[in-house]
C-alpha cells in the first residue's frame, strides 16, 4: 500500500496500511485491507467527523458520561452507568457514510470522494432506546421524530444551529436503536463516538451520533443545520432544503474487495472473487457476480455466519479467469426483492450511490 498522509493524532492507534487517509477528519479503509472474517477491526474502520472530535478527557470516567432524555413522561438525565442496570442488546450493524461511494460520481460533488471503504461492519453493545423510552414513562404525545446531539463543544462566536452534529429520525427507528457503550468487544473509542453513542441500524452513518449528550422524541426535525439543509438528497446543481429527502434508511448494496486492481495484476487460473453484501435497512437475500462487465451473472455464495438483518455478509464465487482485462461487477438483492441498480441517482451531494456500474473493477489478469 501507498504512503498517504500520516493518521492524525486522535487516531493514531489505526492500522496505517489499512486507511487512506483523505483530512484529519476523513479516513476510509482500503478495499484491500478488507479481511474475510465479517467485523472490520475497529483499527481500520473508518473516520468521519464533522467537528473536531472531543477532548480525549470525555472518557477518563465513561460510566460519569451523562444522557439527557426528553421527551417522555419523566424526563432526566442518566449516567452510562444507570443505563447498564436498565438492559443489554448486542447487535452487528453495518456503519457507512451517506457519501460512501461518492468518488464515483462524475460530478465531482464537493465532499470527500469515498470510494468503497466509508464503511465497515462493527458489533456494538449497549441498552435499547426503547427500553430507555419505557423506563421514563413513554414517550410525550405528539412525538414524531427521535432526536440526538453530539457532545463535542461548539466553537464560539457563531450560530450553534449551524454546527452543531443533531439529526433527527423518524420515532419508528428506534425500534431497533441502540444506546451503545461497547463496540467490537471494547469500550467504544473516543473517535467512534464514545463512552456513549446512538446506533440507528438500517440508517446511514449520520444519523448515528458519537459522545452522544441528549436524546428527545420531538415534534419536529431539528433545525440544525446538518439536517435542514445538509444530508438532502438534493436535485444536481440545487442546494439542500427541508422540502427533500434526508439521509435515512440505507439501500440495498455490495461491492467486491479482492481481486482489486490496487493489488495489481491476477495471477490466471482459478480466483476467488469475494466481497460484502448488505441490505441497509432490509436483510439481504442474495449478490450475484459478473465477470464480463454485467452482461451475465452467477449466484456467489454467502460465507460465514449471519449475524443478523443489519449485518453485512461476505460472499465468495470461484471462477476461472484467463489472461486478459477482466471487468468484474456485483449486485445484491434484500429480502424485499429490490436489486442494486445499475445507474447511480444522481443528487448534489453525491448521496447514496449504489450502483452497481460504479462499483464495477477492472483488473489485469496475466
Ligand atoms: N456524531 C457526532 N457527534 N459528530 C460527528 O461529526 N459524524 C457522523 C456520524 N456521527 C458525526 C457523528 C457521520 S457523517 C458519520 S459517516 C459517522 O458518524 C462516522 O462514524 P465513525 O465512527 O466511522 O467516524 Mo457520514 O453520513
Amino acid at each position: 500500500a501507498a504512503p498517504g498522509k500520516p493518521l492524525p493524532p486522535y487516531v493514531a492507534w489505526k492500522d496505517p496500511n489499512a486507511m487512506i487517509v483523505h483530512t484529519g477528519s476523513t479516513l476510509e479503509t482500503r478495499r484491500s485491507a478488507f479481511g474475510t472474517s465479517i467485523i472490520t477491526p475497529s483499527e481500520q474502520l473508518y473516520i468521519r467527523n464533522n467537528l473536531p472530535a472531543p477532548d480525549a478527557s470525555i472518557v477518563a470516567d465513561r460510566d460519569g458520561w451523562e444522557i439527557s432524555v426528553e421527551g417522555v413522561k419523566h424526563p432526566r438525565t442518566l449516567t452510562v452507568k444507570e443505563l447498564k442496570t436498565l438492559g443489554l442488546e448486542t447487535m452487528a450493524t453495518v456503519l457507512q457514510c451517506s457519501g460512501n461511494g461518492r468518488g464515483y460520481f462524475p460530478s465531482k460533488p464537493s465532499g470527500t470522494a469515498w470510494q468503497v471503504g466509508a464503511a465497515g461492519c462493527v458489533v456494538w453493545s449497549g441498552v435499547p432506546v426503547r427500553v430507555v423510552m419505557e423506563a421514563l414513562g413513554g414517550m410525550v404525545d405528539g412525538a414524531v421524530y427521535m432526536t440526538s446531539t453530539g457532545g463535542e463543544k461548539l466553537p464560539d462566536g457563531i450560530d450553534p444551529k449551524s454546527v452543531m452534529v443533531e439529526r433527527s429520525v423518524p420515532r419508528s427507528a428506534m425500534a431497533d436503536a441502540l444506546l451503545a457503550w461497547e463496540m467490537n468487544g471494547v469500550p467504544i473509542p473516543l473517535a467512534h463516538g464514545g463512552p456513549l453513542r446512538l446506533i440507528v441500524p438500517g440508517y446511514s452513518g449520520v444519523n448515528n451520533i458519537k459522545y452522544i449528550r441528549r436524546l428527545a422524541f420531538t415534534a419536529e426535525q431539528t433545525d440544525a443545520a446538518i439536517q435542514r439543509t445538509g444530508y438532502r438528497i438534493s436535485p444536481p446543481g440545487q442546494k439542500g432544503d427541508p422540502s427533500q429527502p434526508s439521509v435515512w434508511e440505507m439501500s440495498v448494496k455490495s461491492w467486491i474487495n479482492s481481486p482489486a486492481p490496487e493489488s495489481g495484476p491476477v495471477p490466471g487460473g482459478l480466483v476467488q472473487i469475494k466481497g460484502v453484501a448488505f441490505g441497509g435497512i432490509h436483510a439481504v437475500q442474495g449478490v450475484e457476480v459478473s465477470i464480463d462487465g454485467g452482461k451475465t451473472w452467477q449466484t456467489a455464495k454467502f460465507v460465514g455466519p449471519d449475524l443478523g438483518r443489519y449485518a453485512w455478509r461476505q460472499f465468495v464465487l470461484p471462477v476461472k479467469l484467463s489472461a486478459g482485462t477482466h471487468t468484474l461487477a456485483c449486485r445484491a438483492t434484500d429480502a424485499k426483492g429490490n436489486r442494486q441498480p445499475e445507474e447511480r441517482m444522481e443528487n448534489a451531494a453525491g448521496y447514496n450511490n449504489t450502483s452497481w456500474r460504479d462499483h464495477a473493477l477492472t483488473i489485469h489478469v496475466v
